[in-house]
């Protein structure tokens, strides 16, 4: 797979400065996603997106595994437990969250957000963040494949620079 759209050596002012490589291959890595069921369209959309970016990076369907929760103040839950469960070089955590006009919003984004970076936090396996935070269906739909891009692709993507960089982290740069 191409390198990542870093500025080459040669353009840097300090070329001599060593930095962890980065990379988007995905060959050989065991992923998880969790996917909130709520919102389903949504839902669909982006694990589409993600699988397609994981597949598309040269991961094997079958080293990706999904795992549905109701909404998404459910998914630190499964991610927590994948993580511990040190089958998997990165997670993918995916949903949505719409405005309703009731603090309920509030409490689910603030909830899966913490919860989610609690995960990467306490257990240091890269968790990648899909959740959408949304006014209404349209801007859902403008970023799962619409005018603002596709956040299930951004996020595997996400996650697999960031397994890769973890590999990297434990030794010194050449
Ligand atoms: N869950 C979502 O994933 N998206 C939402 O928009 C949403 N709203 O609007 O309420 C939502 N609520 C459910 C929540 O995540 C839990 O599943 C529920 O509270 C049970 O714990």
């Amino acid at each position: 797979m191409g390198p990542c759209p870093c500025p080459a050596e040669a353009d840097r002012e300090a070329p001599n400065v060593k930095t962890y490589p980065a990379s988007r291959d995905a060959t050989g890595l065991r992923v998880a996603v969790v996917v909130s069921r709520f919102n389903p369209l949504i839902s669909a959309r982006l694990l589409e997106g993600s699988e397609r970016e994981f597949l598309r990076r040269g991961c094997r369907a079958e080293d990706i595994h999904v795992a549905w929760v109701p909404g998404a103040f459910e998914i630190p839950l499964a991610a927590r437990e994948l993580a511990d469960s040190e089958r998997y070089d990165a997670i993918v955590t995916l949903g949505s969250v719409i405005r309703g006009g009731t603090p309920h919003f509030e409490y689910v984004c603030q909830g899966v957000t913490e919860g989610v970076a609690a995960v990467m936090r306490d257990t240091r396996v890269p968790v990648a963040f899909g959740v959408l935070t949304l006014d209404d269906i349209d801007q859902a739909l403008d970023r799962t494949g619409g005018a603002h891009g596709h956040k299930g692709e951004e996020a595997a993507l996400a996650a697999i620079e960031m397994a890769r960089l973890r590999e990297q982290l434990g030794k010194a740069p050449e």
